[in-house]
């Protein structure tokens, strides 16, 4: 039997493992982080950040947007991948660099069909759930810090039982493959003003999946 993994980050040092998410902290350099924040203003101005309803009847405290294929969509009837920006426009292709970040890490082989863009305000958050709109969980989902300070919390693949928080910081990546890639997730709270790279604060977090 061929003992050669199918994604790059299984060969590769992560600075920590934990629940079976590699972590790769300070992964992208700060010139690299302000090209990224670059693209995403951009891609802004193409598909503007927007609030999503839940099926719940509340606004989430995030805002977000996506790029690829397909976007990462939440309103009253629930959560799903859509065509289309909520404003009727095709999502805007994903930026390259991002998608070098991927190729880095996880595979040459399939670009992610989605990178979702979350921003967090002074005050954003986001409750514990699963990543499980996607088609194929073989994929892992890749996920990356810009600027301020995010605390972030993981518990298991089913609801409840004990869970376990850490900071993550801008230029971190996070990759949940495997065991990891069904496992409970959410960010309590961001340190808002915490990093220079946003020159009004707050977080971006850019998280790439294959969903289709
Ligand atoms: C663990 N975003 O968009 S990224 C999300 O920082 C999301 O905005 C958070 O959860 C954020 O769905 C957390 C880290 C993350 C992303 C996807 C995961 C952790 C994950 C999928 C499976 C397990
Ligand atoms: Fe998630």
């Amino acid at each position: 039997m061929s003992n050669k993994s199918r994604y790059r980050f299984e060969q590769m040092q992560p600075t920590a493992v934990i629940r079976g998410i590699a972590l790769f902290e300070g992964f992208i350099s700060r010139e690299e982080q302000a090209e990224l924040v670059a693209q995403i203003r951009m891609l802004a101005k193409a598909a503007p950040l927007f609030s999503p309803q839940t099926p719940y009847g509340r606004p989430m405290s995030v805002r977000m947007t996506s790029a690829g294929q397909v976007g990462w969509f939440s309103d009253r009837n629930g959560y799903r991948y859509a065509e289309r920006h909520p404003e009727g426009a095709a999502w805007p292709a994903i930026p390259k660099p991002v998608l070098a970040i991927w190729r880095a890490l996880v595979s040459e082989m399939r670009e992610p069909d989605c990178c979702l863009v979350n921003y967090y305000g002074e005050g954003a958050r986001m409750g514990m759930h699963q990543d499980r709109d996607e088609a194929d969980f073989d994929w892992p989902v890749l996920s990356i810090s810009l600027g301020d300070d995010a605390l972030f919390r993981i518990g298991n693949n089913q609801r409840g039982g004990t869970t376990q928080s850490f900071w993550l910081r801008s230029g971190d990546v996070l990759v949940m493959g495997g065991a990891a890639r069904l496992i409970h997730h959410g960010i309590d709270r961001i340190a808002f003003g915490s990093s220079p790279l946003l020159p009004n604060g707050g977080r971006i977090n850019l998280t790439l999946r294959v969903a289709l």
